[in-house]
């Protein structure tokens, strides 16, 4: 299914070409591109089981579907899978790793953990060459079932998940001096109610106190993230960390905001919120995730909103600012195949994205001149961006193409299918 490198050269070539005389420059696109990285959640690979109590129950308002074959049981296992992944991923990218996915032979609590349950994790990372964020898990346990954590009424249950999230930092604080790389850390609670509250501001005040001490301590090789919700199952009627709770704490922390793809009203779109967050925070995370019809969480495909968050990232320069990070678990089809369409999809998105007539447009835009910015954009959009993407793919040595499918395949038949 490979297409030869012969063949395919001389398209890219006329892309080139065509692009030039759009006011576009490929290879400076490609180089940008390079650059990027996209932060690939581990939980993808064994729909968020982690390593704790792999046969546990997900619960807090999470829920993945399907019994595909095959998912990883063990720390070596999703290594494996993942090494497979980013063998068909074209770029250099990050691992996003859940504090359930720790290594240890006896059982370690929650707020007891320590770096050296993921020394495992930092040395493999380090070995590919690739960065590691981190995400403290406060769900799917025992004292999460009550659906309320760092801002439960009870003074323990809080104390615990403090504690576990202060555990947190401190491992990531090691993870990213260790890499040489700083670590993004994102804090997502799933407290809420199924109904009405009686009293919304409480369990607010709760969660901010909580958070104040969590975020008490310098972590320099760690950058802190919130994120949001709108709702969960069994949080239908009111979320604790709503979205004007955690904007307003980011600002006021000057930390960092996770803006999740899957966790706001339908219509209501990340992608138009990146510019004015960025007036007033230093950085952002994004869940790039795509829900269908709720918080679904779906393998991102390349459509409208994905091209947009894309968009909006590399026309305004914002690469630096915005930390791509992936969310999503889909358990009824080939979880390897999973994260590589997820993240190809991402980063065809910002390829997209750099291969837009940026200065043109906004041009015509200053001008006033909205019938030549709609023409533009319009036209860029059925450009070849195509030949681009399969010689960024040729550059990295990586299939070109569906030819990445043959590989999973074979993974499958070889690996998956035995586990
Ligand atoms: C849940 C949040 C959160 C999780 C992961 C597993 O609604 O999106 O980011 O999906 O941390
Ligand atoms: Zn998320």
């Amino acid at each position: 299914m490979l297409i030869p490198t012969d063949l395919s050269a001389p398209m890219y070539d006329s892309a080139r070409e065509q692009y030039a005389a759009f006011g576009v420059d490929t290879e400076a696109a490609l180089e940008r591109l390079a650059r990027i990285p996209v932060s690939i959640h581990c939980w993808q690979g064994d729909d968020v089981g982690g390593f704790e109590n792999p046969d546990g129950q997900l619960g807090s308002g999470l829920a993945v579907t399907g019994n595909y074959p095959g998912k990883a049981r063990t720390p070596d296992e999703l290594r494996a899978d993942l090494e497979k992944a980013l063998s068909l991923i074209p770029g250099s990218h990050r691992l996003n790793l859940h504090a359930i996915y720790l290594e240890t032979d006896t059982k370690v609590e929650r707020d007891a953990i320590e770096t050296r349950h993921f020394q495992g994790w930092i040395d493999w990372c380090k070995s590919q060459g690739i960065g590691l964020d981190f995400n403290p898990s406060c769900f799917a346990h025992p004292k999460a079932d009550s659906g309320l954590t760092l801002s439960s009424p009870d003074a323990g249950i809080r104390q615990f998940w403090i504690d576990h999230c202060k555990a947190c930092r401190v491992i990531a604080n090691d993870m990213g001096e260790q890499l040489g790389d700083k670590t993004v850390t994102n804090i997502w609670v799933p407290d809420g109610y199924k109904d009405t509250p009686a009293d919304r501001v409480a369990p607010r005040q709760r969660l901010k106190d909580s958070l104040d001490e969590i975020l008490a301590f310098d972590t320099p090789h760690n950058l802190d993230a919130v994120e949001s919700k709108l709702f969960g199952i069994g949080s239908e009627a009111f979320v604790t960390g709503s979205h004007e709770f955690y904007m307003g704490y980011a600002i006021q922390k000057q930390i960092l905001l996770c803006l999740d793809a899957g966790h706001f009203h339908p219509t209501e779109m990340i992608s138009e919120k990146i510019s004015s967050c960025l007036l007033y925070l230093p950085e952002l995370l994004l869940h790039v995730s795509r829900g269908v019809r709720w918080d679904s969480d779906h393998v991102v495909t390349f459509n409208d909103e994905l091209l947009a968050i894309a968009r909006e990232i590399v026309a305004n320069r914002f690469e630096d600012r915005v930390h791509i990070g992936l969310d999503f678990f889909d358990a009824s089809i080939n979880r390897v195949a999973a994260w590589t369409i997820g993240v190809r999809n991402t980063l065809r998105a910002l390829l997209a994205g750099l291969l837009e007539p940026t200065d043109k447009v906004r041009a015509a835009e200053l001008e006033g001149d909205y019938t030549t910015r709609l023409a533009l954009m319009e036209e860029a959009k059925t450009y070849p961006i195509g030949a681009v993407w399969d010689e960024f793919c040729r550059r990295n040595d990586v299939p070109v193409g569906p030819a990445w499918l043959d590989v999973v395949r074979d993974y499958e038949a070889t690996t998956l299918s035995k586990r």
